[in-house]
């Protein structure tokens, strides 16, 4: 069994900071889970445009007041207790009214480095580049 504390990851390479959000990644696609899971802040007053092509991604409100934005135009409020799944791959926007606190979990998990490239998409890491990166 593995313990971790999120006091442990903040600072770390597993903390991965960008413009619109802060990922601190708990679990990894070393911890050999089968799938990732983070403590993510969302910046309060963003918009992230994101498309996990290449993953499922299941996200859990627990601080915070924002919205997504499926491409179909459906918007759905974000508050404590939401939970959303993006089961089909769907490209949304995110927005944070204020500062959004989720608990993100993604399958195939994350290797740990990935932001969005111009497209909102996570690269999807295959093993053999997996083995040439470490
Ligand atoms: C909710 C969401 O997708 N936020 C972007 C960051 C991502 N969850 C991550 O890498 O932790």
């Amino acid at each position: 069994m593995k313990v971790k504390q999120l006091d442990e990851i903040i600072g770390t390479k597993d903390d991965v900071d960008t413009d619109t959000w802060n990922a601190r990644r708990l679990l990894l696609r070393k911890d050999g889970m089968g799938f990732s899971m983070h403590d993510t802040l969302i910046k309060a007053g963003t918009e992230t445009m994101i498309w996990y092509r290449n993953h499922v991604e299941a996200v859990y409100c627990i601080e915070g007041e924002g919205e997504i934005e499926l491409a179909t135009g459906e918007v759905y409020p974000i508050r404590p207790g939401m939970l959303y799944a993006l089961d089909g791959h769907e490209k949304h926007y995110l927005r944070a009214n204020t500062r959004l606190r989720m608990v993100c979990v993604f399958n195939p998990p994350l290797t740990g480095r990935e932001v969005h490239d111009q497209d909102g998409v996570y690269p999807l890491v295959e093993d053999n580049e997996l083995e040439a990166r470490c």
